[in-house]
C-alpha cells in the first residue's frame, strides 16, 4: 500500500492529506530546509562507517522547546507507557510546529537525498524515553527481514552517555548485516558486541544512520531521563516503520 499522504507544492507549502508519510522533493529542500547543508565528510561518514554524530547541531533554546514539547505529547497520550514497556513513547505528526526544526534539517534532508535520491518520504516523529533501569534492546535494523534504504535522524533531546542508555551501533553492519546467522539468536544486551560504538553528544546533537544499520538503545541507568526524537526517511514510510526489538 502506498502510504503517501503529503507532498510540497509547487510554491514549496505543505500539502498534507492524510497522517505518516509526507512525499518531499529534494528540489524543495531549499524551501524547507534549516540550518546548514550536509558536508561530503559527513555523507562519506554515512556511507562507509553508516553513522554519523553531529554535536550540538540544535541551538539550547530549540532544545528547550522539544523538551517541553515532548512532556505535553507524552502527557496526552493515555498509551505513552504501554508502546514499550519501561519507556515513555509518543509521535510528533509532520505538522507539529516545534519538532520541524527536526524533520527538516537540512543536513537529514541532504542525508536523505543521497541515500535515497531527490524524491523520498518522512514519517512521524517518534518520542522515546527509557525510565530509569530500562530501555536496553537488542541490535535491529530499522527495517523487517527484507532491507529497506532509509535514513534515521536520532535527536538528542538530553544529553546521551553510555550509563543513561545512549544508542549503540554497529559500524559498517548497514553493508555486512550483523555478524552472525539469522538461526541464531541475536546476542542479548548485556554483552557488547565487538566493534559496537556507543553514540554519546551534548542535548542537542544529531545520530544520523544509515536505516540498515544494526542497532540497540541501552539502559538507562542514571535516575534522569534520555530524551531522543526519531525521525524516518525512506522511499514509502509504512505505519510502525520503528523495529525495536
Ligand atoms: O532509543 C534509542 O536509542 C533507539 C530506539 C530504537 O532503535 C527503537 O526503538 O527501535
Amino acid at each position: 500500500m502506498n502510504r503517501r499522504s503529503g507532498a510540497l507544492t509547487v510554491d514549496g507549502r505543505l500539502r498534507q492529506t492524510a497522517a505518516v508519510g509526507l512525499e518531499i522533493r529534494l528540489d524543495r529542500a531549499e524551501v524547507i530546509g534549516v540550518g546548514r547543508c550536509a558536508t561530503t565528510d559527513e555523507l562519506a561518514a554515512l556511507d562507509e562507517r553508516g553513522f554519523v554524530i553531529e554535536p550540538a547541531l540544535l541551538a539550547d533554546e530549540d532544545v528547550d522547546l522539544l523538551r517541553t514539547e515532548f512532556e505535553r505529547l507524552v502527557a496526552e497520550d493515555a498509551q505513552s507507557r504501554r508502546h514499550e514497556p519501561g519507556t515513555r513513547r509518543a509521535k510528533a505528526t509532520s505538522d507539529n510546529d516545534v519538532f520541524a526544526v527536526c524533520w527538516r534539517n537540512r543536513v537529514v534532508l541532504d542525508a536523505a537525498a543521497h541515500i535515497l535520491g531527490p524524491t523520498f518520504e518522512v514519517g512521524n516523529v517518534d518520542l522515546r524515553d527509557p525510565s530509569p533501569g530500562y530501555g536496553e534492546q537488542r541490535l535491529h535494523p530499522d527495517h523487517g527481514a527484507t532491507p529497506v534504504a532509509g535514513v534515521t535522524a536520532t535527536w538528542f533531546i538530553d544529553a546521551f552517555a553510555a550509563d543513561n542508555g545512549a544508542t549503540r551501533v554497529l559500524p559498517g553492519s548497514h553493508r555486512s548485516g550483523a555478524p552472525w546467522r539469522s538461526e541464531v539468536p541475536i546476542p542479548g544486551t548485556e554483552v557488547l558486541v565487538p566493534g559496537e560504538v556507543v553514540a554519546v553528544g551534548a542535548a542537542g546533537s544529531l545520530l544520523l544512520r544509515d536505516a540498515r544499520l544494526f542497532h540497540a538503545a541501552g539502559r538507562n541507568s542514571t535516575t534522569g531521563h534520555r530524551r531522543g526524537a526519531f525521525v524516518f526517511y525512506q522511499h514509502d514510510i509504512a505505519d510502525g516503520v520503528v523495529c525495536s526489538a
